[in-house]
């Protein structure tokens, strides 16, 4: 497996390849919108948006937020579809039930899903690092048995997989019966990520698609600035995949792409600093006279 190329992929003046984003704003820009446009963009991508709300957050947490009504949700993604068209879609904070349910009779309308032409990358983002809630606990059902059934790809970290399927992984079994309940849910492909579980200086990702496990492990990264990991993560396997790459091949691309991310991470106010998606800028030649 390549890596995949720094912008720009398409020629000049010529439209490169589109990914959506369907997701909250980060008033911060660590995590949401701004995450994954970051690394859209750096992935040669064209990043369209529809945004599900608007978070009041700074490096300590996030203070409120306000939704944007479910059906200007669906309306962004249908008119951008409709005209500019998206080779991959990833869903991340979607704040209510009924966000939910807009979303997903959009994808069913405009073809995005599991089981349609264009992937669906599902960040099933419950709340913050710091524990702000981002999901109301009543729309956990609607996640569950609407959104998650026409997944390509679910990304749960352990606290959401603990919320979604009632498991507390503790061992590589139980991260097995996880990864076995998300695809009993309908996604295609789960991957549970391991965060400390198995080891203090490794973390293990379990891949499952209902026949094959495939495990990533890769050295953890002592930073205090994570925030946007998992968004960083997740818009990683959409742009991948938007570029042709196979499920695992694109996750294998992204779990480098976080982690030199991490490597990279850097303090933000007096809290939470966040992954660098912009690592990769700075490994490229300063323009003539730059
Ligand atoms: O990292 C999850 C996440 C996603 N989206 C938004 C967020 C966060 C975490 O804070 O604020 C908007």
């Amino acid at each position: 497996m390549t890596d995949l190329p720094l912008l720009p992929t398409a020629a000049p003046g010529s439209t490169p390849t589109r990914v959506m984003t369907i997701a909250g704003s980060d008033s911060g820009g660590g995590a949401g919108i701004q995450a994954d446009m970051r690394t859209f963009a750096l992935l040669g991508l064209h990043a369209c948006v529809a945004v599900t709300a608007v978070t009041v957050q700074n490096s300590l947490g996030v203070s409120g937020f306000q939704e944007i009504a479910p059906d200007v949700v669906a309306a962004q993604m249908r008119c951008v579809i409709d005209d500019i068209g998206v080779s991959a879609a990833k869903t991340g904070m979607l704040a209510s039930a009924p966000i939910i349910d807009a979303v997903v009779a959009q994808c069913h309308d405009s073809g995005l899903g599991r089981d349609a032409a264009v992937p669906l990358v599902v960040d099933p983002v419950c709340a913050s690092m710091h524990g702000d809630p981002l999901l109301a606990v009543e729309a956990l059902d609607t996640l569950r048995t609407k959104l998650i059934p026409i997944a390509t790809v679910v990304t749960p970290n352990l606290d959401e997989v603990r919320l979604i399927t009632g498991i507390d992984v503790v061992d590589d079994a139980t991260q097995r019966d996880a990864a076995r309940a998300l695809h009993d849910l309908g996604a295609k492909w789960a991957l549970v990520k391991g965060g400390h579980l198995r080891s203090s200086d490794h973390s293990t990702d379990l891949l499952y698609d209902g026949n094959d496990f495939h495990e990533f492990e890769h050295a953890r990264i002592d930073t205090g600035h994570d925030h946007g990991a998992g968004d960083t993560l997740a818009a990683a396997i959409a742009a991948a995949l938007a570029h042709g790459y196979p499920v695992p091949d694109a996750v294998t691309f992204a779990k480098r792409w976080v982690s030199r991310g991490l490597a990279a991470a850097y303090p933000l106010g007096t809290g939470h600093g966040a992954v660098n998606p912009l690592w990769r800028v700075s490994e490229t030649p300063s323009p003539p006279g730059g």
